[in-house]
């Protein structure tokens, strides 16, 4: 069986297990708790699986696999139902460009490791912290719920769910988490509570997995 190596409130493991749930693929949740003892993702037992020390990590048999992004694009290419990317070139440029906005533009700068650094090593206070936060996810979001109105239908790229509701969603729970006003994104909104309407989404929500702290 799978294994999905992730922490129950990291988004990028959260993508993840929208993916397999969304494409009906059994899989172990196997917990590496960023917090505890210092951060697990910092142990040997892990950094074999993964050397950049974050999480999530998908193991397949004797197949190992770092970044969300690839192993939801692995995940969709080996086990090909239910895909999440469009099956012609330029539409699947597109959910990617949508899913990366999020994914490689926005996520990283609010990531525990640069949090961490701003508070640890540049000093700053827990309103500075929250300032940077609420400044990247704004700016990415407005981008995004402009290019929304090119392509959104039911969901963020026409009528089917794709690797951009898989990323929107996880960032849209970080979001709130964070206290970021969302009111002025009425699409992202709109596909947010539908994808949430979905098992896919709602068996994947942080909250529910074994590790859940609450
Ligand atoms: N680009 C990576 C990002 C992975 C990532 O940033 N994971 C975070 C949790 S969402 C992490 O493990 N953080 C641990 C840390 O910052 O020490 C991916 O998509 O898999």
């Amino acid at each position: 069986m799978i294994k999905l190596y992730g922490y129950w409130r990291s988004s990028a493991a959260y993508r993840v297990r929208i993916a397999c749930h969304h494409k009906g693929l059994a899989f172990e949740n196997i917990s590496v708790n960023l917090i505890k003892n210092g951060g697990e993702q910092f142990q040997p037992g892990y950094t074999v699986l993964n050397p950049n020390k974050l999480v999530p990590t998908l193991v397949d048999g004797d197949r190992i696999l770092n970044q969300s992004l690839a192993i939801i694009e692995y995940l969709d290419d080996a086990y090909p139902d239910k895909p999440l990317l469009p099956e012609r070139a330029f539409d699947r440029a597109q959910v990617r460009a949508l899913a990366q906005n999020i994914a490689v533009d926005c996520h990283p700068l609010n990531n525990l490791r640069v949090l961490k650094y701003l508070s640890n090593e540049l000093g700053q206070d827990d309103a500075a912290k929250q300032r940077w936060y609420c400044h990247w996810i704004t700016q990415a979001l407005e981008g995004l719920e402009l290019q929304l109105q090119h392509t959104a239908g039911l969901y963020c790229f026409g009528d089917s769910i794709t690797l951009a509701d898989v990323c929107l969603v996880p960032q849209i729970y970080n979001a709130e988490r964070f206290d970021v006003p969302l009111q002025p994104f009425k699409t992202i909104n709109r596909i947010v509570e539908r994808c949430r309407a979905l098992p896919a989404f709602g068996l994947a929500q942080p909250e529910l997995q074994p590790d859940a702290v609450l």
